[in-house]
């Protein structure tokens, strides 16, 4: 039998299975300062998918060791972006196994001549299996197609006369039981039917697997000591906002550490030295949810400044923060910032668009968050994986809450097709998958821990928790993700029966997902509110916990729509599925893609935002606790301002 990508995707699980829960290091963001530069290697990369029969070419000719246009017709391939639709290749566009992604990167001299200099290239994701080589030398490898991953690649690019380096690339997208998100390839043997070797990649959720350097690759320095990572904590006593922050120095243990934190005038409210601390900040701007404050968003900036004693001379290293002050709590019936009441009124969301796929794209970003302000939208989910860091600062910047999801989406899905039998429950919820769900919130919460907007921690979507072993497995997680963050709540949302739900005891809020009168009782509007009632109450009797309402579709909003709109005191929050239309899988349920955005794939509003514009709107005005609310922020002198 051929050995398809699925078995070169075994071929790596040992390597997985070895890295351990403890995350080495920290994933500051790369931003610039007097001691840190970066160089973006977004643009033109070149680009083969490995056609061959078991996907193994590639690696059986070494492609990283020589340029990759040495060993075959290569293509242009823009980054950031999903290699699927930007060719007119029906192959590519479906295509799974390796693909190979090359570039020459020209470095500074100094970056290259400087022993006191660490370079470090870092992907933001790259979808789903990356190896990365640099001078044909093996520098990294991670798993897992939302999160970003370094090297430290200064010896390499200090080692010879060049001022040059080529990175290579090699990124698998094959999804098994064990990835995150599960799928599974499939071999079709039936030679009537099929070619030889034939293979499909099914996956158990509803949007295209796109795939490829999806985020910015970049290269950046800092000194050989420097600020590896920076973990802030905020409270409120009072008027005085408190900042505990916490700083991991690598390179030397004999250093100072400066802390300022500044206003947004850029003036002193606070300082301190040492590792760790509390700063103090009195007649504090906390930060606000969009339209629940008349000045929402507001960030602190802390300076970190790092100073040491090298064998060469001193060395300095800064990094600055953004922070916002904010407190987070749950009650049985609330969902608390800043110790008042918000309810959710948002989306769920993908990164997905015409012709980049799911690749990072500024505009497109930019109008979305428009679209957001627009439609007086509080809240998202990043519905159902993590979305780019870059996404998330803008979250910070506009007071956007987030309820920040891991790609736990589809698990188990396999377990109700397949079988009832315990071999398919316990490959779903494996130790293997497990695992590797633990490692992967760690990366999570290390990539975001510090931003105010991320309100809670979403481990994963639609589980089959109905399932025995969801029980367990939902507990430690959930228990893991606490212990990584013990300020944050944690959730995974639901669309299992209240009473079969193992996992819904471990969550702080229960988000359920229900399509009334669309999945059944098809159009039959008029039994919404009593289904939504029942169930409302059911998950509200049996756990006391307050819900958000996580999904519902578009043509369901009749049901939702009605005055006054807070039926019930314990629901939180909803999130309209989707924002936006965006790309699935073909299947005689999807025309060309889910078409429940309220905007086009294009981001053109149908007649459903238009309704739920008005929904928010009026929402803001009831819980918004601020007279604020009435006026949109971003479009004041617009047509549609109300
Ligand atoms: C929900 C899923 C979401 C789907 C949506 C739908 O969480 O990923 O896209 O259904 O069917 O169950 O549109």
């Amino acid at each position: 039998m051929s050995r398809g990508p699925a078995g070169a995707w075994v071929a790596l699980g040992p390597l997985l299975w070895t890295c351990g829960l403890a995350l080495e290091g920290g994933m500051l963001y790369p931003r610039e300062s007097p001691s840190r530069e970066r160089k973006d290697l977004d643009g033109l990369w070149s680009f083969r998918a490995d056609f061959s029969d078991g996907r193994r070419q590639g690696f059986e000719q070494q492609w990283y060791r020589a340029p990759l246009r040495e060993s075959g017709p290569t293509l242009d391939m823009p980054v950031p972006s999903s290699f699927n639709d930007v060719g007119q290749d029906r192959q590519l566009r479906s295509f799974v196994g390796w693909v190979w992604y090359e570039r020459e990167a020209t470095l500074p001299r100094r970056w290259s001549q400087d022993p006191g200099t660490r370079v470090v290239l870092r992907i933001g994701s790259a979808h789903y299996y990356a190896i990365v080589w640099v001078n044909g030398v093996h520098v990294a490898e991670h798993e897992g197609g939302h999160l970003p991953f370094e090297a430290d690649i200064s010896k390499l690019v200090q080692s010879g006369p060049l001022s040059s380096c080529r990175i290579t690339l090699a990124i698998n997208n094959t999804l098994t039981p064990h990835t995150l998100p599960p799928g599974t390839i499939v071999y079709k043997t039936d030679a009537s039917k099929y070619p030889k070797g034939y293979f499909v990649q099914n996956t158990y959720f509803d949007f295209f697997n796109y795939a490829g350097l999806h985020r910015p690759v970049l290269l950046y320095t800092t000194p050989t000591t420097y600020i590896d990572d920076i973990t802030v904590t905020t409270g409120v006593d009072q008027d005085t906002g408190l900042v505990d922050y916490q700083i991991f120095v690598q390179g030397s243990e004999h250093f100072q550490l400066e802390v300022y934190l500044l206003d947004e005038e850029g003036k002193v409210v606070a300082q301190g030295t040492g590792s760790q601390g509390r700063l103090q900040v009195p007649n504090v701007h906390l930060w606000w949810p969009y339209l629940m404050h008349e000045h929402p968003a507001y960030l602190y900036s802390l300076e970190v400044r790092l100073t040491a004693q090298m064998a060469a001379g001193p060395v300095s290293d800064f990094y600055t923060l953004p922070v916002g002050i904010r407190t987070v709590a749950v009650t049985e019936r609330q969902f608390l910032i800043n110790g008042k009441p918000f309810y959710f009124h948002g989306v769920n969301k993908h990164e997905d668009a015409d012709i980049r796929g799911k690749g990072f794209d500024w505009p497109l970003l930019v109008k979305d968050f428009n679209l957001l302000r627009w439609l007086g939208a509080n809240a998202f989910r990043t519905s159902h994986y993590p979305y780019a860091e870059e996404v998330m600062q803008l979250c910070d910047r506009y007071g956007i809450v987030v309820i920040d999801e891991s790609p736990g989406v589809g698990i188990m899905q396999r377990a109700l097709t397949c079988c009832s039998s315990s071999l398919c429950c316990s490959q779903s919820y494996s130790n293997v998958s497990l695992q590797h769900h633990l490692e992967v919130m760690g990366e999570l919460v290390r990539r975001d821990k510090n931003h105010p907007s991320v309100v809670m921690w979403s481990v994963a979507n639609e589980p089959t928790s109905f399932l025995k072993p969801a029980a367990y497995y939902f507990k430690t997680l959930i228990a893991h993700t606490k212990a990584l963050d013990p300020s944050r709540p944690v959730t995974f949302v639901t669309n299992s029966n209240y009473e079969a739900d193992l996992g819904a005891p471990y969550v702080d809020v229960i988000c359920v997902n229900s399509y009334y009168s669309w999945y059944h009782d098809y159009g039959h509007m008029e039994v919404i509110q009593l289904q939504l009632a029942t169930e409302f109450e059911n998950w509200y009797r049996t756990y006391q916990k307050p819900i958000i309402q996580s999904e519902y579709g578009a043509e369901t909003i009749a049901g939702f729509h009605q005055d006054p709109p807070l039926m019930f005191k314990y629901v939180v929050g909803e999130l309209i599925w989707n924002f936006a239309d965006f790309m699935t899988d073909q299947s005689p349920q999807r025309a060309v893609g889910n078409r429940k955005g309220i905007f086009t794939r294009q981001r053109q509003p149908k007649a459903a935002a238009f309704l739920l514009r008005e929904r928010y709107w009026k929402l803001a005005n009831e819980t918004g606790h601020h007279r604020s609310a009435a006026k949109s922020q971003c479009l004041e002198n617009s047509p549609f301002a109300l």
